[in-house]
């Protein structure tokens, strides 16, 4: 098998040109995206992809999750194949790059290897992973933790929207229900290319992340039920304030993570008020908080105090107080054969590199669960997303797919090019 010719290249301007006809469908309000799972940008997203990869060949396959499997054949029908993947849907107030630059990216991969003829022994598959975001449908990597025998298929298409709606019944409104039973299929490796999402690449002025690690999280949804309330005419001393305790919580929260530095973080970006009108004490206040931290010991330590101080906060007020995870996944340790050809594909390609603990979680996270998986990592403006204005660079993107490309290339075994 001979490895993949250094001066091997994707195509930097079709990379760039793909990314943004994409970022055209389900768009924001500020030059991002709100292409949120299941929507009908979504499947408008979806179809886009559809037809670019049946004009490179691949075949589509779709699970009950609705995630899709483009594959290219490889030599071996007996080899497993290699998956390149990420997810196409963003948050409400997303950007062009937070997932969709890893599912492009493995189209891009696909269509050099047409260009220069490249056949492998592995057949690759690129994927896009239904609800990575968990934004519309709690919890996050959803479609990626069925696989990965996480969740159940029930669980998740009970699963509801703000508005009631179950995932089960959006999936099949915008008529993206597969046929293959979710979690059928094996992998030889799965590779997930991604924006850092953070501020380190940038800041250390490198243009790859090689992901060793990826932090591991709690979504912790909090109902705390306190009177509903005139806010003018009841006395201080008889209002039960759920909105109070949950100001308390978000303190004790802030406190917990500092507490806990380096390397963990702790906050609230979701609340909801009940009745959430102005003169009137909530009711309830219903608020997940997110932690995460690559070290077990300290994340588990996190939410057994938070959950125990908001105990006591709420005991003083009188609040009711009752928690749910409704996310969760272990710090994760990615495959270090594959992590080593990232690193050796940087090296190879003059790539400036550094190893990366991954401060957000992606589907790569459970596919490391049923397979050897690995990430490649760009930097982005000022480390921002989850924000209309996460920005990248055609170069930054580029490197990145380069990295890519090569270390799927070595995994799944060239057995013939043009250039024999
Ligand atoms: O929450 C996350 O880390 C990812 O963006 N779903
Ligand atoms: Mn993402
Ligand atoms: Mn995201």
């Amino acid at each position: 098998m001979s490895a993949p010719g250094e001066n091997l290249r994707i195509d930097a301007e079709r990379l760039w040109a793909t990314l943004l006809e994409m970022a055209k469908i389900g768009p924001g309000v500020a030059g991002g995206n709100n292409r949120q799972t299941l929507t009908d940008a979504d499947k408008a997203g979806r179809d886009l992809f559809r037809s670019w990869c049946d004009a490179a060949g691949l075949t589509m396959a779709v699970d009950r999750m609705g995630t899709m499997f483009m594959t290219r054949a490889g030599s071996d029908p007996d080899a497993l194949p290699v998956y390149v993947g990420s997810h196409l849907d963003t948050q409400p107030t997303g950007g062009k790059y937070d997932g969709v630059l890893g599912v492009l990216a493995g189209l891009e991969v696909v269509r050099s290897l047409n260009d220069l003829g490249i056949k492998t022994r592995h057949p690759i598959v690129v994927t896009n992973w239904t609800n990575e975001e968990g934004a519309r449908f709690a919890p996050a990597m959803l479609a990626s933790g069925v696989f990965a025998g996480v969740h159940s298929l029930d669980f998740a298409y009970g699963r509801k929207d703000p508005d009631g709606k179950s995932f089960g019944d959006e999936l099949k409104r915008i008529g993206w229900v597969g046929e293959e039973e979710v979690g059928a299929r094996r992998m030889h490796a799965y590779f997930e290319y991604h924006i850092e999402q953070g501020p380190i690449l940038e800041v250390e002025n490198k243009q790859i992340g090689v992901v060793t690690h990826c932090q591991g999280l709690w979504w912790l949804e909090f109902t705390l039920t306190g009177r509903e309330a005139h806010t003018g005419s009841t006395p201080m001393a008889m209002r039960v304030n759920a909105g109070l305790a949950m100001a308390r919580i978000f303190e004790m929260v802030q406190k917990v993570a500092m507490d806990a530095q380096p390397g963990a973080v702790g906050g609230v970006g979701q609340v909801k008020f009940s009745p959430n009108s102005r003169n009137v004490l909530p009711g309830t206040a219903v608020f997940t908080v997110d932690i995460r931290s690559p070290d077990q010991a300290k994340l588990d330590g996190m939410r057994a105090r938070i959950e125990k101080e908001a105990a006591a906060i709420c005991a003083d007020l009188g609040v009711g107080c009752a928690v749910e995870a409704v996310g969760h996944f272990d710090p994760v340790t990615f495959d270090p054969v594959l992590v080593g050809r990232v690193r050796k594909a940087a090296e190879n390609l003059g790539y400036s590199h550094m190893n990366l603990i991954s401060g957000a979680g992606h589907d790569a996270c459970w596919a490391a669960k049923v397979a050897p998986a690995t990430m490649v990592m760009c930097p982005c403006v000022g480390g921002l997303s989850h924000n209309e204005a996460e920005d990248i660079s055609k170069e930054w993107a580029a490197a990145g797919c380069d990295v890519l490309f090569h270390a799927v290339l070595e995994t799944a075994e060239i057995v013939s090019d043009k250039m024999e």
